[in-house]
């Protein structure tokens, strides 16, 4: 049995959706760490410490410096406003400890670039969570798509539509809203929502070589949570772009925090010439799939639920017909972390692989900015 001692830093929503995953590993999953809680790190004491509480972390610490140099600690996980990752990962990278980091890999591809030099350099294994790829329903797409059962894609369309900024009356910046600041987050919807459409998309369906965007911020001032100034908008409250793939399909990516009645409607759908497969993470158990092979007469959609055993991941839950959740898309993603890490075969989105979406958010937000088709640069 070996220790994995992690340290938490950060405490907001993801750091309680990734304590959750590290408290269940061992409970689920077969793996030969057991993971230790060892310390929850936050610049506020007190919030630090009721975290620590209530998740059971071992100690505190206010200073994410002690936290990277201790010799008792061997993964950082960071859950920190994106203005931070690079600092902390490539502090973490030198000091030889394993690294998972909250998505986005940072808030450009210049600061992105120096993670995954930094983690090649010192060779620690790493991981961004691109939770989404561990919803059963969408790793169950990526394996009838490598089955072949698309055939050739023609489209791939996705979207990540939300209300919760609407009100001219929700500040910009602090702990609970930094996702509003451009300098904490770095953009807005592309890189917080658009993230994961581009992680998933591409993992699904290979390299995306151009953009072509609209960026819209349609409250231009807001008031700022820490200097109580009202002070300009810099993010993209909304972002559509059209793009291409490698293999030849189209793109279509819509992202909003003003779509009124919707909370986390992320979608998907791809077309192929023999089928296509559609996907709601409101209905995150499911997974739609119109197979065109099948005799004519008895075409149609068919409703997958993604519950059986032999779906991916489920043999270490329940019994055929019982869902998981959201939070297990997080536990998913360690437990393959964490395999990786046992069989030599390293998981994936690591920072190399992130790097690739940081690049096509890059490009979305140029194009929003100059209304020109952008070239990706992606190596996948
Ligand atoms: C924003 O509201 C947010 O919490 C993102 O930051 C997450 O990455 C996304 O999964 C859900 O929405």
């Amino acid at each position: 049995m070996k220790q994995l001692r992690v340290a938490m830093i950060g405490y907001g929503f993801m750091g309680r959706a990734h304590s959750n995953a590290y408290k269940r590993l061992n409970d689920f999953f077969p793996v030969e760490h057991r993971i230790v809680l060892e310390v929850a790190c936050a610049r506020n004491e007190e919030k630090a410490k009721a975290f620590a509480a209530q998740w059971g972390y071992a100690r505190v610490e206010t200073d994410w410096r002690k936290v990277v140099a201790d010799p008792n600690v061997d993964l950082i996980d960071i859950c920190t406003p994106n203005d931070t990752h690079a600092e902390i990962a490539i502090a973490a990278a030198a000091a030889g400890k394993m690294i998972l980091c909250e998505k986005p890999l940072a808030r450009t591809v210049a600061e992105s670039q120096p993670m995954v030099d930094a983690v090649a350099k010192s060779g620690v294994p790493n991981m961004v969570w691109f939770n989404y790829r561990r919803v059963p329903a969408i790793t169950l797409a990526k394996q009838l798509i490598d089955e072949g059962r698309i055939g050739k894609p023609y489209h791939f369309r996705a979207n990540f539509l939300q209300d919760w900024t609407i009100s001219p009356d929700v500040p910009q910046g602090g702990a609970a809203l930094w996702r509003l600041d451009v300098n904490a987050a770095g953009s807005g919807v592309t890189g917080d929502l658009l993230a994961h459409n581009i992680d998933c998309a591409m993992w699904l369906n290979g390299p995306i070589t151009r953009v072509t965007a609209r960026t819209e911020t349609f409250v231009k001032e807001r008031m700022h949570a820490l200097t109580g100034k009202v002070e300009p908008v810099g993010i993209d409250d909304a972002c559509l772009f059209l793009c291409e793939f490698a293999n030849g399909s189209l793109g279509l990516f819509e992202s909003t925090r003003y779509a009124r009645g919707h909370k986390a409607l992320k979608t998907f759908e791809l077309n192929g010439s023999d089928g296509s497969l559609a996907f709601n993470l409101e209905e995150m158990e499911y997974l739609d799939f119109f197979e065109y092979a099948n005799d004519s007469h008895l075409r149609g959609w068919r409703r997958i639920h993604v519950t059986n055993g032999e779906h991916p991941y489920m043999n270490r839950y329940w019994v055929p017909g019982l869902v998981i959740g959201y939070e297990h898309s997080f536990l998913n993603a360690l437990a393959d972390f964490v395999m990786g890490l046992e069989s030599g075969n390293p998981a994936q989105p690591d920072f190399q692989n992130a790097l690739q979406t940081q690049k096509v958010c890059e490009a979305v937000l140029e194009s929003g900015r100059t209304g020109q088709w952008v070239a990706t640069g992606v190596t996948l």
